[in-house]
Protein backbone atom coordinates (compact mmCIF):
# COMPACT_ATOMS: atom_id res chain seq x y z
CA UNK A 1 0.00 0.00 0.00
CA UNK A 2 2.60 2.59 0.67
CA UNK A 3 4.88 1.60 -1.87
CA UNK A 4 1.97 1.77 -3.82
CA UNK A 5 1.12 5.49 -2.88
CA UNK A 6 4.50 7.15 -3.33
CA UNK A 7 4.08 5.59 -7.47
CA UNK A 8 1.15 7.83 -7.69
CA UNK A 9 2.94 10.98 -5.53
CA UNK A 10 5.76 10.52 -8.13
CA UNK A 11 3.10 10.93 -11.15
CA UNK A 12 0.98 13.84 -9.87
CA UNK A 13 4.42 15.56 -9.41
CA UNK A 14 5.61 14.28 -12.73
CA UNK A 15 2.47 15.92 -14.41
CA UNK A 16 2.79 18.86 -12.41
CA UNK A 17 6.26 19.50 -13.92
CA UNK A 18 5.38 18.85 -17.34
CA UNK A 19 2.08 21.49 -17.30
CA UNK A 20 4.48 23.92 -15.94
CA UNK A 21 7.26 23.64 -18.51
CA UNK A 22 4.24 24.14 -20.57
CA UNK A 23 3.27 27.16 -18.92
CA UNK A 24 7.14 28.52 -18.75
CA UNK A 25 7.35 28.08 -21.96
CA UNK A 26 4.24 29.77 -22.81
CA UNK A 27 5.27 32.98 -20.75
CA UNK A 28 8.62 32.68 -22.50
CA UNK A 29 6.79 32.64 -25.56
CA UNK A 30 5.31 36.19 -24.87
CA UNK A 31 8.59 37.30 -23.00
CA UNK A 32 6.22 37.50 -19.65
CA UNK A 33 7.67 37.30 -16.48
CA UNK A 34 5.86 36.13 -13.37
CA UNK A 35 6.15 36.29 -9.90
CA UNK A 36 4.97 33.18 -7.56
CA UNK A 37 4.35 35.16 -3.73
CA UNK A 38 4.88 32.39 -1.23
CA UNK A 39 4.48 33.12 2.45
CA UNK A 40 3.24 31.52 5.74
CA UNK A 41 -0.72 33.40 6.07
CA UNK A 42 -1.00 36.75 6.92
CA UNK A 43 2.52 37.96 5.98
CA UNK A 44 0.95 40.55 3.47
CA UNK A 45 1.48 38.81 0.01
CA UNK A 46 -2.25 40.55 -0.96
CA UNK A 47 -1.79 43.74 0.46
CA UNK A 48 1.59 43.96 -1.51
CA UNK A 49 0.03 43.20 -4.51
CA UNK A 50 -3.09 46.12 -3.78
CA UNK A 51 -0.55 48.28 -3.30
CA UNK A 52 1.25 47.78 -5.97
CA UNK A 53 -1.69 47.46 -8.14
CA UNK A 54 -3.20 50.60 -7.03
CA UNK A 55 0.49 52.43 -7.62
CA UNK A 56 1.71 50.91 -10.73
CA UNK A 57 -1.18 49.84 -12.50
CA UNK A 58 -0.64 53.15 -14.89
CA UNK A 59 2.62 51.83 -15.80
CA UNK A 60 2.75 48.07 -15.80
CA UNK A 61 -0.34 46.07 -17.39
CA UNK A 62 -0.81 43.37 -14.14
CA UNK A 63 -2.68 40.34 -13.57
CA UNK A 64 -2.81 38.11 -10.53
CA UNK A 65 -4.10 34.28 -10.37
CA UNK A 66 -4.77 33.89 -7.06
CA UNK A 67 -5.22 30.97 -4.42
CA UNK A 68 -6.90 29.95 -1.28
CA UNK A 69 -8.11 27.15 0.13
CA UNK A 70 -11.60 28.80 1.43
CA UNK A 71 -13.31 32.00 -0.09
CA UNK A 72 -12.22 34.34 -2.94
CA UNK A 73 -11.66 37.43 -0.31
CA UNK A 74 -7.93 38.17 -1.86
CA UNK A 75 -9.77 38.17 -5.31
CA UNK A 76 -12.26 40.21 -4.34
CA UNK A 77 -9.41 42.83 -2.56
CA UNK A 78 -7.21 42.94 -5.53
CA UNK A 79 -10.04 43.13 -8.15
CA UNK A 80 -10.64 46.57 -6.37
CA UNK A 81 -7.33 47.97 -7.86
CA UNK A 82 -7.82 46.99 -11.39
CA UNK A 83 -9.66 46.44 -14.11
CA UNK A 84 -8.18 43.20 -15.63
CA UNK A 85 -9.62 39.93 -14.55
CA UNK A 86 -8.43 38.88 -11.58
CA UNK A 87 -8.67 34.60 -11.57
CA UNK A 88 -9.61 33.48 -7.76
CA UNK A 89 -8.40 29.48 -7.69
CA UNK A 90 -9.96 28.32 -4.64
CA UNK A 91 -8.30 25.03 -3.88
CA UNK A 92 -10.94 23.30 -1.85
CA UNK A 93 -8.34 21.90 0.90
CA UNK A 94 -5.13 21.51 -0.65
CA UNK A 95 -2.15 24.11 0.70
CA UNK A 96 -0.72 24.97 -2.48
CA UNK A 97 -1.46 26.11 -6.07
CA UNK A 98 -0.77 23.50 -8.79
CA UNK A 99 0.16 23.96 -12.31
CA UNK A 100 -2.68 23.06 -13.36
CA UNK A 101 -4.56 25.53 -11.78
CA UNK A 102 -2.42 28.04 -13.08
CA UNK A 103 -2.80 26.58 -16.47
CA UNK A 104 -6.51 26.69 -16.69
CA UNK A 105 -6.40 30.25 -15.22
CA UNK A 106 -3.75 31.51 -18.29
CA UNK A 107 -6.65 30.48 -20.51
CA UNK A 108 -8.46 33.57 -19.71
CA UNK A 109 -6.03 36.25 -19.65
CA UNK A 110 -4.42 37.74 -23.16
CA UNK A 111 -0.86 37.35 -22.44
CA UNK A 112 0.49 39.29 -25.34
CA UNK A 113 -1.45 42.23 -23.56
CA UNK A 114 0.56 42.43 -19.81
CA UNK A 115 3.51 43.14 -18.92
CA UNK A 116 3.81 41.26 -15.84
CA UNK A 117 2.07 38.54 -14.09
CA UNK A 118 1.68 37.43 -10.42
CA UNK A 119 0.66 34.54 -8.59
CA UNK A 120 -0.24 34.79 -5.31
CA UNK A 121 -0.19 31.08 -3.86
CA UNK A 122 -1.99 29.62 -0.86
CA UNK A 123 -0.49 30.82 2.57
CA UNK A 124 1.81 28.40 3.67
CA UNK A 125 5.50 28.09 4.14
CA UNK A 126 5.70 23.97 3.39
CA UNK A 127 3.69 22.91 0.67
CA UNK A 128 3.96 25.72 -2.14
CA UNK A 129 7.80 24.82 -2.11
CA UNK A 130 7.54 21.86 -3.96
CA UNK A 131 5.60 23.01 -6.43
CA UNK A 132 6.65 24.36 -10.02
CA UNK A 133 4.19 26.75 -11.52
CA UNK A 134 6.16 27.75 -14.78
CA UNK A 135 7.11 30.80 -12.96
CA UNK A 136 9.66 32.95 -13.85
CA UNK A 137 10.90 33.01 -9.75
CA UNK A 138 9.45 32.57 -6.69
CA UNK A 139 8.86 35.69 -4.36
CA UNK A 140 9.28 34.43 -0.36
CA UNK A 141 7.59 37.33 1.77
CA UNK A 142 8.10 37.17 5.00
CA UNK A 143 7.17 39.80 7.69
CA UNK A 144 8.70 41.25 10.94
CA UNK A 145 6.35 39.14 13.35
CA UNK A 146 6.82 35.79 12.11
CA UNK A 147 10.16 35.45 13.85
CA UNK A 148 13.78 35.47 12.40
CA UNK A 149 14.12 32.07 12.41
CA UNK A 150 11.70 30.89 10.11
CA UNK A 151 14.56 30.82 7.06
CA UNK A 152 16.04 27.82 9.48
CA UNK A 153 12.84 26.21 10.05
CA UNK A 154 11.38 26.02 6.88
CA UNK A 155 14.55 26.38 4.70
CA UNK A 156 12.79 24.83 1.38
CA UNK A 157 11.01 27.71 0.83
CA UNK A 158 14.01 30.22 1.07
CA UNK A 159 16.28 27.64 -1.32
CA UNK A 160 13.19 27.74 -3.82
CA UNK A 161 12.97 31.60 -3.58
CA UNK A 162 15.42 34.00 -5.32
CA UNK A 163 13.68 37.00 -4.18
CA UNK A 164 12.71 37.70 -0.08
CA UNK A 165 10.04 40.58 0.76
CA UNK A 166 11.18 41.32 4.57
CA UNK A 167 7.57 43.05 5.07
CA UNK A 168 5.72 45.19 8.05
CA UNK A 169 9.01 47.31 8.37
CA UNK A 170 6.44 49.73 9.59
CA UNK A 171 5.96 47.21 12.94
CA UNK A 172 9.64 46.77 13.73
CA UNK A 173 9.48 49.57 16.58
CA UNK A 174 6.99 47.20 18.42
CA UNK A 175 8.21 43.99 18.05
CA UNK A 176 11.39 41.97 19.21
CA UNK A 177 12.44 41.20 15.38
CA UNK A 178 15.81 41.45 14.79
CA UNK A 179 16.24 42.50 10.92
CA UNK A 180 20.27 41.58 10.20
CA UNK A 181 19.97 38.21 11.91
CA UNK A 182 16.83 37.22 9.75
CA UNK A 183 18.40 37.88 6.56
CA UNK A 184 21.97 36.65 8.03
CA UNK A 185 19.46 33.41 8.97
CA UNK A 186 18.13 33.51 4.98
CA UNK A 187 21.55 33.94 3.57
CA UNK A 188 22.31 31.09 5.45
CA UNK A 189 19.72 28.82 3.65
CA UNK A 190 20.18 30.70 -0.12
CA UNK A 191 23.43 33.20 -0.24
CA UNK A 192 21.47 34.12 -3.70
CA UNK A 193 18.23 35.84 -2.38
CA UNK A 194 17.62 39.43 -3.25
CA UNK A 195 15.70 41.50 -0.24
CA UNK A 196 13.38 43.68 -0.17
CA UNK A 197 11.89 46.09 3.15
CA UNK A 198 8.87 46.73 2.93
CA UNK A 199 5.83 47.95 4.59
CA UNK A 200 2.75 47.67 2.56
CA UNK A 201 0.55 49.36 4.75
CA UNK A 202 2.55 52.49 4.36
CA UNK A 203 4.60 51.99 1.59
CA UNK A 204 8.01 52.16 2.85
CA UNK A 205 10.45 50.98 0.83
CA UNK A 206 8.00 50.15 -2.23
CA UNK A 207 10.06 52.24 -4.65
CA UNK A 208 12.94 49.77 -4.92
CA UNK A 209 9.98 46.66 -5.24
CA UNK A 210 8.45 48.81 -8.16
CA UNK A 211 12.18 49.40 -9.47
CA UNK A 212 12.77 45.98 -10.19
CA UNK A 213 9.18 45.46 -11.15
CA UNK A 214 10.09 48.02 -13.87
CA UNK A 215 13.48 46.28 -14.79
CA UNK A 216 12.21 42.76 -15.26
CA UNK A 217 8.61 43.97 -16.80
CA UNK A 218 8.10 43.06 -20.63
CA UNK A 219 7.40 45.52 -22.68
CA UNK A 220 4.32 43.92 -24.72
CA UNK A 221 3.70 46.81 -27.65
CA UNK A 222 0.38 48.54 -26.37
CA UNK A 223 -2.21 48.59 -29.08
CA UNK A 224 -1.81 52.22 -30.96
CA UNK A 225 1.56 52.84 -29.50
N1 LIG B 1 1.45 46.76 9.90
C1 LIG B 1 1.41 46.14 8.73
N2 LIG B 1 0.39 45.32 8.46
C2 LIG B 1 0.38 44.70 7.25
C3 LIG B 1 1.39 44.89 6.29
N3 LIG B 1 1.11 44.09 5.22
C4 LIG B 1 -0.02 43.46 5.52
N4 LIG B 1 -0.49 43.82 6.73
C5 LIG B 1 -1.68 43.35 7.43
O1 LIG B 1 -1.50 41.97 7.71
C6 LIG B 1 -2.73 41.26 7.58
C7 LIG B 1 -2.58 40.15 6.56
O2 LIG B 1 -2.30 40.73 5.29
P1 LIG B 1 -2.66 40.00 3.94
O3 LIG B 1 -2.24 40.88 2.82
O4 LIG B 1 -4.05 39.53 3.96
O5 LIG B 1 -1.69 38.74 4.04
P2 LIG B 1 -1.60 37.48 3.05
O6 LIG B 1 -0.17 37.04 3.05
O7 LIG B 1 -2.19 37.81 1.75
O8 LIG B 1 -2.49 36.41 3.84
P3 LIG B 1 -3.05 34.99 3.25
O9 LIG B 1 -3.50 35.21 1.85
O10 LIG B 1 -4.15 34.64 4.19
O11 LIG B 1 -1.90 34.04 3.34
C8 LIG B 1 -3.76 42.30 7.17
O12 LIG B 1 -4.43 42.75 8.34
C9 LIG B 1 -2.92 43.41 6.56
O13 LIG B 1 -3.53 44.69 6.65
C10 LIG B 1 2.45 45.78 6.60
O14 LIG B 1 3.38 46.02 5.83
N5 LIG B 1 2.40 46.38 7.83
MG1 LIG C 1 -3.66 36.83 0.68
Amino acid sequence: MAIRRIEVRERVMEKNDELAADIRQRLQAHGLPSFNLVSSPGSGKTLLLERTLQEMGSELRMAVVTGDVQTQNDADRLARWTDRLVHAVVTGGACHLDARQVSAALEGLALDELDLLFVENVGNLVCPAGWDLGETAKVVVFSVTEGEDKPLKYPKMFRMARYAVLNKVDLLPHVPFDLDLAVDYAKQINPELTFFFTSALTGEGMGSWYDFLRAHACSNVRPGA
